[in-house]
């Protein structure tokens, strides 16, 4: 008999195309409830660091559709996980590496980040905060890589740091690493690609 999981996810994918609205470019993938099914779909698809710039993946529960507007979202916002490329430039004959992880090893983090952070979500790491976890997303970009943890409700300022906490362990995230936690609503009606983090790990120091 195959092991169910306590929740049954939907893996999406989406890849921008011109000329049409970011909702149609969205497809729902597969559906599945057990640790077999998710291991033959993984198994089956391209891995986050081999897809193409520009697309990206969500697992979600079902019911849920991968997005702000989703009534489970609405109200919700994300733990946001940045990856920067480093790159090297030449100024006045001097080598200088900009911060950020080397482009030979991209591949294998965003890989190994995408998978544990999926693993910590079907397997319900989340103690008892289960119920505030709504999906994952993966943005594949040339300006850097993103991943993000997306919970219900932006104002449980304490369920979103544990959960945040958890997740940041599970995923063995340095401690140099800054993670944000962006506010849905905030996103959606942002005019920059900056929105103000409500909360953040290391906590932001204040004054
Ligand atoms: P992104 O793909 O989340 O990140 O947003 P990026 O800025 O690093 O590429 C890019 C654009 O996709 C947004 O400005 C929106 O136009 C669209 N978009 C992204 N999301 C997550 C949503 C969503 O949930 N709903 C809608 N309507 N548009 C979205």
């Amino acid at each position: 008999a195959k092991h169910p999981l306590q929740n049954r996810w939907a893996l999406w994918y989406l890849k921008t195309e011109k000329d049409k609205d970011w909702e149609d470019c969205l497809k729902m993938l597969a559906l599945f409830d057990t640790v077999e099914d998710f291991w033959a779909l993984q198994n089956h698809i391209q891995s986050a660091g081999e897809l193409p710039r520009g697309s990206d993946y969500y697992m979600f529960k079902e019911g849920i559709r991968p997005m702000w507007e989703d009534v489970n979202n609405v109200q919700g916002g994300r733990w946001i996980i940045k990856k920067r490329i480093s790159k090297t430039i030449h100024v006045k004959k001097r080598v200088i590496v900009t911060k950020g992880e080397p482009p030979e090893t991209r591949k294998k983090n965003l890989d190994h980040l995408w998978l544990e952070l999926l693993l910590a979500i079907v397997g319900e790491q989340f103690e008892d905060y289960g119920e505030f976890i709504c999906g994952a997303a993966l943005n594949v970009r040339g300006k850097g890589d993103k991943v993000s943890l997306w919970t219900r409700d932006a104002t449980k300022d304490d369920v979103n740091l544990r959960i945040g906490q958890i997740m940041k362990e599970k995923l063995s995230i340095p401690d140099s690493d800054t993670l944000i936690y962006a506010v849905n609503k905030d996103s959606s009606i942002r005019t920059s690609s900056v929105v103000k983090p409500r909360i953040s790990i290391p906590a932001k120091e204040v004054g």
